[in-house]
């Protein structure tokens, strides 16, 4: 079993069971809001010794290598980000060659999410991880256009359940399905992707927005739209969580806004098992480590520093 301390938290507590996963405590990480090797160059062993969550979600890989969206990139709002990053990676054969050694070499368990613009494209990454033995789970990203239908994957649920349908018989590896807030109504999506055989679902992914430069009022990012992240999105994933809990009953991995560890405990509350920390922690690296001892200080106000759970 990963260990607290393992986990970098030096107080967190929480033993938690995700879809037979054992982890330290139920913060992780928000896919593409921490870039573990870069932290590991910029901080050293300490990062390994120290990590911050419990287990770590790596950035979007697409079979074929991206470049990313023209700058800028980011737009700071009062309480929040707009992103408009457009998936820049190595693609898979680079993420197997270079990433996967090195953040297998993580003290907690690794998920990987990926996102493919076609069924074909997701089952070949799905397969390909399948085999993997350092990955313990996937993440689908269906926040992505269907390049044969035009469709965003996951705004639909006839399309959430057919791309599901394909993937499930590659892995006995559990399949996260990452909802976009995006939808209509995400509670359908949620309905249909578990029918489908999704084990978990994690929400909620950006929700579309926009900023104008303030000099010339055209589109300030590169990428004319971006996803709106961080403390202005909170109320709005506490909703969703609350809603898409309410209507299936495999787990669920929130996130949206949490800086502190009772916005944490309050999306826990609201039916979540795992509670993933994102825009956070480009302010403070460390925001997961004392998100994850806030939250054990208010469910557990009896555990010590420092001390092991006994569960
Ligand atoms: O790379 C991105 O621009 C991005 C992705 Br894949 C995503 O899922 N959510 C987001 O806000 N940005």
């Amino acid at each position: 079993m990963t260990s607290a301390a393992a986990s970098g938290s030096a107080t967190a507590a929480l033993p938690t069971r995700f879809c037979g996963i054992e982890l330290a405590h139920p913060i992780v990480n928000g896919s593409g809001t921490f870039d573990a090797i870069a932290a590991q160059r910029a901080f050293g062993p300490a990062l390994v010794e120290q990590f911050p969550f419990a287990a770590f979600v790596s950035k979007t890989v697409t079979l074929a290598p991206r470049e990313g969206n023209p700058p800028p990139r980011l737009w700071e709002l009062p309480a929040g980000l707009i992103n408009s990053i457009g998936l820049p990676n190595k693609g898979l054969a680079g993420y197997l060659t270079h990433d996967l050694p090195e953040l297998a070499a993580l003290p907690v368990p690794l998920i990987v999410n990926v996102m493919g613009f076609t069924r074909d494209e997701v089952a070949e990454l799905v397969s390909a991880f399948a085999e993997r033995d350092e990955v313990a789970a996937l993440e689908l990203n269906v926040s992505c256009p269907n390049v044969e239908t035009g469709l965003i994957m996951g705004a639909d649920p006839a399309e959430t359940a057919l791309l599901v349908e394909r993937v499930r018989p590659l892995t006995d590896k559990p399949l996260i399905v990452k909802l976009t807030p995006n939808a209509t109504d995400p509670g359908a999506v949620a309905v249909a992707a578990e029918a489908a055989g999704a084990d978990a679902l994690s929400l909620i992914n950006t929700i579309r927005g926009m900023a104008l430069d303030p000099r010339t009022h055209e589109p300030w990012l590169g990428g004319t739209t971006g996803g709106v992240s961080g403390a202005t999105v909170r109320a709005v994933a506490l909703a969703q969580v609350y809603d898409v809990a309410g209507r299936v009953s495999i787990p669920l991995v929130a996130m949206g806004g949490v800086q502190r560890g009772r916005d944490a405990d309050d999306l826990l509350r609201a039916g979540a098992t795992l509670v993933a920390v994102g825009t956070e922690s480009f302010r403070d690296p460390l925001a997961g480590a004392r998100v994850a001892d806030e939250l054990t200080r208010i469910r557990r106000p009896d555990a010590r520093p420092g001390a092991r759970a006994r569960g």
